[in-house]
Order: structure tokens, then C-alpha cells, then sequence
């Protein structure tokens, strides 16, 4: 259990954190393994460029989603990156702007536009319905985000990619691990790209993962990764290697996956028992007939109905140590530079604005106890003024 003290500016709720719990604090997997890995890169003086680690990690993750190609990278902007490029795509590309900023900032720093369109408010992920409405002649591509590793609607995005001849990617940074209709995501789109950053709850430091059924993908991304040599020098290329120690920290954490998964599962119960029934907060729900990671726990906050502003309970949260996160707002489209370029890109935008305002991300993962949960729910019961029932 973590140490309290009193906290004296906020009467009704007396309890601080001494050390912070906050959203996203990495999980440490098998730390004696990991160790045991560092010597041996060290030992072996190989400590990047397609080392044995790296290729142990992408046949590893190939093999658990059941993929034919998986190409780690640096990180997942990167693997963004490098995937539209390999796939020429160009003009403009539907994004939700209900996504971490990286997703438009992949497109606008390869002179490509980002089109944003609304969301689901029931799923949070971009809503197939409003995507034709915002193909023109310069549409080249859409990218779904699978926001918080709950899957998009892959099947309609796919009839309306197919039907008009588009590209279609996934932004799969949230979602390892994670089923739709029982098959691994990964398996979607052209193309896939997870995120492995310290804060995913499978993490290598930095890092990412381009995974694809198309073996003619998979080899042109592998070679821009690597400065486009294939041999020689091929095509225009990049630096988007991942290092020896951060593959070797991936096999750490893919080792403990299931182990990690468990406490992001226990976790997420006990939230669900201490916040039952509290009017206006709803806890997003995962689908239990699919593999899901439960690596966010996610509030929203209906302010019509609790009288409490998310902000106001944010402000609380943080007065306790409580580095509870806002994610994703104020939006992408609110954000620079799309802000300037787009100004009025918001009248399209409703539920991503009303999310915005909503969503509110809780501390979990292996540095979370339940007793710090309980703690955390204490607060915010004492914020909305309900008792446990
Ligand atoms: N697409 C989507 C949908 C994404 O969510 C992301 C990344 C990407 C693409 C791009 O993936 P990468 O290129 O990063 O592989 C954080 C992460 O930096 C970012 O990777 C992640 N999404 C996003 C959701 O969260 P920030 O701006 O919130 O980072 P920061 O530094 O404020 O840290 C977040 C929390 O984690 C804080 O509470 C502190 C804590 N933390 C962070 C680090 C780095 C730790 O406790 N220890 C640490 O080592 O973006």
C-alpha cells in the first residue's frame, strides 16, 4: 500500500498520494530475463541493424497474431510513416481527430492531408457512416484507430475503402493483444501499426511494430526502414530500426504478457465495483467474447447528470497525487497545426467535441494496487458526493 497523508486544501477528500499514480508508469516484465538479455547483447557486440532480438521479437509477435510479416520500427509514428509511404499513398486521409496527435502528424509530415471525421460516441472509434461524406477526388487512404484496444468497425471501413478504391491502414497503437470476430488485430487493412512506447502496457523503451498479410509490403517496408537498402540501395528510406535492448525489453514483456493482461483485468473489475452505480459516470466496457488487453481504463463524465465538471474532478484527482489524464483532448483538430489550417473543422466534429470534454483516464497497470483503487474511488465518490452503496 502506498503511503497517505491528509490533505488539507480539500476537506471532504483527505487523501494524497506520497508517490504519484499516474496513467501510463510502465510495466516491467520479467526483470531477470531482461537483465540476463542485456549481457548477452553486450557480450555479443551486436547492438542493432536486424540483431538476433529484433528477429526473435518480430517472429514472436507474427507468431502470436497469426500474421505472415511483422517489421519492428523505432516507434509508431515512424511505422505510420514508413506504411503510407510504402503504400504511396498521397492527397488526403481519413483520420478520426479523436486519436493521440501522432496518428495526423504521421500524414501532415509526409505533405499529406488529414480529413477528420466523427466518432461513435457508444465506441469511441471512427464512425464509418460519416467517412463517405468526406471522400473527394483527393482521397487516397483512411486510417482507422483502434481507440483505447477496443477494434473499429473493420468490416464497414473495408466495404467503403473496397468500394472506392482506397487504402486502408490501422492504427493499432492501443490494441495489442487485442481480437475482432476472433482473429488477432494485425490482420486488417493493408497494413497495421502497434505501438510498444513505455507507456503500452507491452512496452520496449520506444519502439513500434508494421504487421501485414502482403508479403510485397512487408518487403518494401522492411527496406525503408533501413535507408531503402534491400542489397542496394532501392528507394528513398529512413532510419526506423529498433535497437537490440529494446527488442530484448519486448521479449521481457511479451514473456509476461498474459501476467500483465491479468492485473490490467483486476484492475479494471475493482474499478467496475467501486464506481457502480454512480449516475453520469459510465466506466467504457470491453467486449468479454473478444481478447482485449484492458490496458485503459477509461471514465466518461456526464456532467448534466453529476453536477461536476470532468475538469473539476480532474483538478481533485491531481490535488491527491492522482495523475489522472484527459486523453485526447482538446482534439486533434484543436491542436496546432490543424487548428490554423482547419478552423472550422469542428461543426463536423459534435461527438468528438462532446468526448473531448467527457473522458477521463485512470491510473492501471502493474504499478496499481487494488487498495490504491479503492483509494482513487474513494475521492472521486467524495468529488461526485456519493457513498459506497
Ligand atoms: N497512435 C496512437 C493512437 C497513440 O496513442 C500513440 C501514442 C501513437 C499513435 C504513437 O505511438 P509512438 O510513436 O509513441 O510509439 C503518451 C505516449 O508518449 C504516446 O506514445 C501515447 N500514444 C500517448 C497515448 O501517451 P503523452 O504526451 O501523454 O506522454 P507523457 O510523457 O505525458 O506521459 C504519459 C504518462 O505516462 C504520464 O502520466 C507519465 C507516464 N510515464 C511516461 C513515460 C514516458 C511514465 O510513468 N514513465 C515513462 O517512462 O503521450
Amino acid at each position: 500500500m502506498k503511503k497517505r497523508q491528509k490533505n488539507p486544501a480539500i476537506s471532504e477528500n483527505p487523501i494524497v498520494f506520497k508517490e504519484s499514480l499516474h496513467v501510463g508508469k510502465p510495466n516491467v516484465g520479467n526483470r531477470a530475463r531482461f537483465l540476463s538479455h542485456i549481457d548477452d547483447i553486450l557480450k555479443s557486440r551486436w547492438f542493432t541493424n536486424n540483431g538476433r532480438f529484433v528477429q526473435e521479437f518480430e517472429w514472436r509477435i507474427a507468431e502470436k497474431l497469426n500474421v505472415d510479416h511483422c517489421v519492428v520500427v523505432c516507434n509508431a509514428t515512424v511505422g505510420l510513416e514508413i506504411v503510407l509511404r510504402a503504400l504511396d499513398i498521397t492527397g488526403e486521409v481519413i483520420i478520426p481527430s479523436f486519436t493521440f496527435v501522432a496518428t495526423a502528424h504521421a500524414l501532415q509530415w509526409l505533405g499529406i492531408t488529414p480529413v477528420f471525421c466523427d466518432v461513435n460516441p457508444a465506441t469511441h472509434n471512427i464512425d464509418p457512416s460519416k467517412v463517405e461524406a468526406l471522400i473527394t477526388s483527393r482521397t487516397t487512404g483512411i486510417i482507422g484507430v483502434h481507440i483505447w484496444g477496443r477494434p473499429c468497425d473493420v468490416i464497414a471501413l473495408d466495404e467503403i475503402a473496397r468500394r472506392r478504391g482506397l487504402k486502408l491502414l490501422f492504427d493499432a497503437a492501443h490494441a495489442f493483444g487485442c481480437s475482432h470476430n476472433g482473429r488477432m488485430i494485425g490482420n486488417f487493412g493493408h497494413a497495421e501499426v502497434f505501438s510498444f512506447h513505455a507507456t503500452k502496457f507491452v512496452n520496449t523503451f520506444e519502439g513500434g511494430a508494421i504487421v501485414t498479410n502482403d508479403d510485397e509490403l512487408a518487403k518494401r517496408v522492411r527496406s525503408m526502414k533501413n535507408f531503402g537498402f534491400d542489397g542496394d540501395v532501392i528507394s528513398i528510406g529512413t532510419n526506423g530500426k529498433m535497437s537490440e535492448i529494446s527488442a530484448a525489453m519486448g521479449l521481457a514483456n511479451l514473456g509476461d504478457m498474459e501476467k500483465l493482461i491479468k492485473t490490467n483485468i483486476r484492475n479494471y473489475h475493482c474499478y467496475e465495483k467501486e464506481l457502480k452505480n454512480i449516475h453520469g459516470v459510465t466506466l467504457i466496457s470491453y467486449d468479454r467474447n473478444e481478447r482485449s488487453n484492458y490496458q485503459y481504463v477509461i471514465l466518461e463524465i456526464d456532467q448534466d447528470k453529476t453536477g461536476v465538471t470532468r475538469d473539476q474532478l480532474l483538478k481533485t484527482l491531481h490535488s491527491c497525487n492522482i495523475l489522472a489524464r484527459r486523453y485526447f483532448h482538446p482534439g486533434c483538430h484543436r491542436m496546432e497545426p490543424y487548428k490554423s489550417l482547419f478552423p472550422y473543422a469542428g461543426l463536423l466534429l459534435p461527438e468528438t467535441e462532446r468526448l473531448c470534454e467527457k473522458v477521463l483516464c485512470l491510473p492501471t497497470g502493474t504499478s496499481v494496487s487494488e487498495n490504491d483503487i479503492q483509494q482513487i474511488c474513494e475521492i472521486i465518490r467524495g468529488v461526485l458526493g456519493k457513498s459506497r452503496k
